[in-house]
């Protein structure tokens, strides 16, 4: 078991997948309760071993979706293919799988998504995946932005736009560095400038613990708050170059550095939160600008794929 610096980087050529437990030596099999997985029950090498990029979301369904739509980019497509679930011994996550792009459901919030990781991480390892590339695809509301504009994160924030994850463990509050890689993101934002399909910035990314008075919702069950006070905090949100908050980018980037993976956040906005604050779209709206994180990630995949098939 890999027990070196805790925030061991990607390196150039063959990066594992790093953990951090000396414990799971201990363990005769590493049961994945949560994917219905195991080391002493499926052969995850052959699995996933083949495993270069892995994009997680929200929902089982855009997930499944992503899988369809990959499987067409990349000419991986079989008309025939069902695309299983390979979760299906739970109701929990949803993962599916088409040639190197691995896709996994991921919930809502920071604790369904940490759980999801620490198994996905151990899955990789156990796999013993290399050069893995991972990406969030998911929804957001921007701060003073265009609706179905996509947000490629530079940097994810707290609550108080400052630029760590909190983790309490024993009692005690464990601070960890939240940086996604900077080239990765850089990429994407040129993949979208080609694609040319919608609008795409970089910008900060403010990850928060709720929806609703957490991002400084006026329409939830609860509201002590003023829409005065509601437009300071957002517009103090811009000013620390947040452009969009969602629920899941601060432990996504935390994690994903610990264990080395290369890893960035691709979000679309669903909304202008300076402008309102329910989602009150058509589901055809909805549903297009949903597709956009996945474009712009399977555009990425596609061109990393063809530029190593040239490469060899
Ligand atoms: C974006 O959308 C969800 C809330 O509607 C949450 O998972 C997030 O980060
Ligand atoms: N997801 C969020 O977390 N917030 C929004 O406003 C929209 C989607």
């Amino acid at each position: 078991m890999d027990s070196k610096d805790e925030t061991e980087g990607h390196g150039l050529d063959c990066s594992p997948v790093y953990v951090h437990n000396p414990h799971l030596d201990a363990l005769k099999d590493d049961v994945l309760y949560h994917f219905g997985l195991g080391t002493g029950t499926h052969d995850l090498p052959a699995m996933f071993g083949d495993v270069k990029f892995v994009c997680v979301g929200g929902s089982p369904w855009r997930m499944k979706a992503f899988t369809k739509y990959i499987a067409a980019e990349l000419g991986m497509e079989d008309p025939n293919a069902e695309y299983p679930n390979i979760c299906a011994g739970t109701d929990r996550y949803a993962m599916y799988i088409v040639g190197p792009v691995l896709s996994v459901s991921h919930g809502m919030g920071i604790p369904s998504i940490a759980i999801m990781l620490h198994e996905l991480i151990k899955l990789l390892h156990h796999a013993h995946c290399t050069d893995v590339t991972i990406m969030r695809i998911g929804t957001s509301g921007g701060i003073g932005i265009e609706p179905g504009t996509v947000v490629v994160t530079n940097q994810s924030v707290d609550g108080t736009f400052l630029p760590r994850f909190e983790q309490m463990i024993l009692g005690k509050i464990v601070v960890r560095n939240i940086d996604l890689d900077q080239s990765l993101a850089e990429e994407l934002l040129r993949c979208s400038k080609e694609l040319n399909q919608f609008e795409t910035v970089m910008g900060n990314t403010m990850c928060t613990m709720d929806f609703y008075e957490g991002q400084a919702r006026l329409d939830g069950a609860f509201c002590s708050y003023t829409e005065e006070d509601k437009q300071d905090y957002l517009m103090r949100a811009s000013q620390a170059g947040v452009c969009n908050i969602e629920m899941e980018s601060s432990v996504f980037a935390a994690m994903c550095k610990l264990s080395g993976l290369r890893a960035a956040v691709v979000c679309v906005t669903l909304l202008d939160r300076l402008k309102g604050d329910q989602v009150n779209c058509s589901h055809e709206v909805l549903d297009s600008y949903q597709q956009r994180p996945q474009k712009l990630v399977g555009y990425y995949i596609k061109q990393q794929l063809m530029a190593q098939a040239g490469s060899s």
